[in-house]
């Protein structure tokens, strides 16, 4: 088990939860003496920065924006005399990729992996009633040790640079807000919920992980706040009548309180949000509340201009409005888990998400979507590093179940993208992997990954631990594009004819397939790059989808454009947005709205 909670912060009664976001203090390390030197009591020439946001596209010095290595935040904070005898944290959304955090000088704590909360217990090293200050050392480079892979250079001239094995750019920084909170002695440290309907009503049994001995009330409320129901005791069942379910883009909250109570005494009070629903795969149908559904949507990135990977609450209003716009239904984290207020708003619009663990890249190459299609095998699961990529791996991913198991939205985990799965040591790695997430997870929901264009019928070795199957294919694009586009359309004919002989009897689903397109190309007829070839692609790729029953979801690459790494197959980023980076829709967009909004939600079911 964690050893610190995961509960998003909130104030009660007997919480508190200061906002940190803002203006910091900021300094690169280049010389990586920042130890040595005591900066983890203050930084000796700091520039400021807001947080949260990726560091990188603020600068005009192409430098600073490929910098890898260390580099710090540091900020004052004021610690309320009122909060002494309760505990005290610091919670960091995520730090990309790992950081070490100091308080007054003190090493309070330390976090790998970059796109997971952690919080510090800094109870003991604060001064209450007065200014304290909090240094964080972040650092960015990339290796096969820690997810997402890649590998760090030194350039000629001694400076390092990321070299990823993942095709978006290696963003970084305090890229989610920071809080400080505090709690009593005696708090809610973890909330676990599952769903049984029965007829009209339904069965909601939770456990409540709590730091002492007192005993626990939990009240569940409807949207209209009246009592649903409530139950005494750190683990039970809610029986709730005529529940009101969570479905697909008709979402319903129910607002759980937990409280530690004392006689009449309130010791400390959380309150949860949940959903009724269940989820489950039976032979090819994703059922959602026993009922088949067909997922619409993207495949998506957290990405922005100017603020990078950081996390903005208008982006994230624009692009739920656009998704409802368009009719989908459902999206992928592709390729990391996203900022938590992301989930709380698919909680509350209806949308499906697959919620991926940020394992992308562990497939040697620096253009894994070009040499996957050539049928390359990179051997990625049987370097001597191998155990440790494993541990950070199933590290990462109790973080994400931990974070994300109660939100309704959440339908179902994804372990890793595009994974050299093709050569025998790469079973018992996924093995452990999707064994953990099954252990892991209350709810049980169906778990995939996403297979890469060598990964087909009679390659794959892994698909069998998929409760799903999920395909990312680039028929048309990266194999056969153009005026071949004909033979693209037998090729994924051909592959898909292949996985019904194998009689595989699982949901399959595409979570990419997608033609870089050019917001200022037109052409008629159709190039490559063009808006036109964008339509006929999308055209092509769902005549195939929809002439085999099996495929039970479409999740177009991507969402938006999007930044990556410089280089000869990508114009300033990634292309495949059906929206610009700046969130306005390609010609496409609306032929896409045209199909989603015509699709029943049980579509093929
Ligand atoms: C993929 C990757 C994704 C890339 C995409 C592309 O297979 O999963 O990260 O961005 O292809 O556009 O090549």
């Amino acid at each position: 088990m964690l050893d610190y909670s995961m509960l998003y912060p909130e104030s009660t009664v007997s919480r508190r939860a200061v906002s940190m976001d803002g203006m910091w203090n900021f300094q690169l390390d280049e010389k990586e003496e920042g130890i040595a030197s005591g900066w983890t009591e203050g930084l000796p020439s700091p520039d400021s920065i807001p947080v949260p946001a990726s560091f990188q596209d603020f600068y005009t010095e192409k430098d600073i924006r490929e910098y890898a290595g260390d580099f710090w935040y540091e900020k004052d904070m004021f610690i309320p005399g009122e909060w002494e005898g309760k505990k005290v944290f610091v919670r960091f959304g995520c730090a990309t990729h790992r950081a070490e955090v100091f308080v007054n000088g003190v090493k309070v704590t330390e976090h790998l992996g970059g796109f997971l909360p952690f919080s510090a217990d800094v109870t003991d090293v604060v001064r209450y009633n007065a200014q304290n200050k909090l240094v964080v050392k972040v650092n960015n480079e990339l290796s096969v040790t820690n997810i997402p892979c890649g590998t760090t250079i030194t350039l000629s001239n001694g400076k390092k640079m990321a070299k990823p094995y993942f095709d978006f750019f290696n963003y970084s920084g305090l890229q989610r807000s920071v809080y400080l909170t505090a709690v009593p002695q005696e708090y809610i440290f973890d909330i676990t919920t599952d769903y049984e309907l029965c007829g009209e009503d339904a069965k909601v049994s939770y456990r409540i992980d709590t730091t002492g001995e007192h005993t626990v009330l939990v009240t569940l409320c409807d949207a209209e706040g009246n009592v649903a129901a409530s139950a005494q005791g750190k683990e039970g069942v809610l029986d709730v009548k005529n529940a009101h379910l969570w479905e697909v883009r008709n979402a319903y909250l129910y607002s759980m309180m937990v409280q530690i109570t004392d006689g009449a005494e309130v010791i400390d009070e959380y309150r949860q949000e949940i959903g009724i629903r269940t989820v489950e795969v039976k032979d090819t149908s994703i059922l959602l509340n026993g009922k088949p559904v067909y997922l619409k949507g993207f495949g998506k990135h957290e990405d922005s201009d100017i603020i990078g990977r950081g996390f903005n609450i208008g982006v994230m209003k624009r692009d739920f409005e656009l998704m409802k716009w368009i009719g989908a239904n459902s999206f992928r984290t592709s390729h990391y888990p996203y900022s938590e207020e992301i989930y709380q708003m698919a909680d509350r619009e209806g949308f499906l998400i697959i919620d991926e663990v940020p394992a992308v890249g562990l497939f040697e190459s620096l253009m894994n979507f070009m040499e996957a299609s050539t049928g390359k095998q990179t051997a990625f699961f049987e370097k001597e590093t191998t155990p440790e990529l494993l541990k950070s791996h199933l590290h990462a991913l109790e973080e994400m179940i931990a974070r994300d198991k109660n939100h309704p939205s959440v339908i179902a985990w994804s372990l890793l993208n595009e994974p050299e799965s093709t050569s025998d040591a790469a079973v018992p790695y996924f093995k452990e992997v999707f064994d953990k997430a099954h252990e892991l997870d209350v709810q049980k929901r169906p778990r995939t990954f996403a297979l890469v264009m060598n990964a087909v019928p009679g390659t794959c070795k892994c698909h069998q631990f998929s409760d799903i199957v999920a395909l990312n294919r680039y028929y048309g694009w990266y194999v056969k594009g153009g005026h071949e586009m004909m033979d693209a359309r037998e090729m994924l004919i051909k592959e898909l004819e292949g996985w019904k002989a194998m009689n595989v009897n699982k949901p399959f689903i595409f979570t990419e397939y997608g033609a870089d397109t050019l917001a200022s190309e037109h052409k008629l007829p159709s190039v490559m790059w063009s808006q036109e070839y964008q339509e006929e692609y999308l055209k092509m790729t769902h005549d195939v989808f929809d002439s085999f029953d099996f495929v039970k979801g479409e999740q177009v690459w991507n969402f938006a454009d999007f930044q990556t790494t410089e280089g000869i197959m990508r114009v300033n980023g990634n292309k495949k947005g059906i929206f610009t980076r700046q969130r306005q829709p390609k010609d496409v967009a609306y032929k896409l709205k045209q199909r989603w909004e015509s699709l029943p939600v049980d579509f093929k079911g």
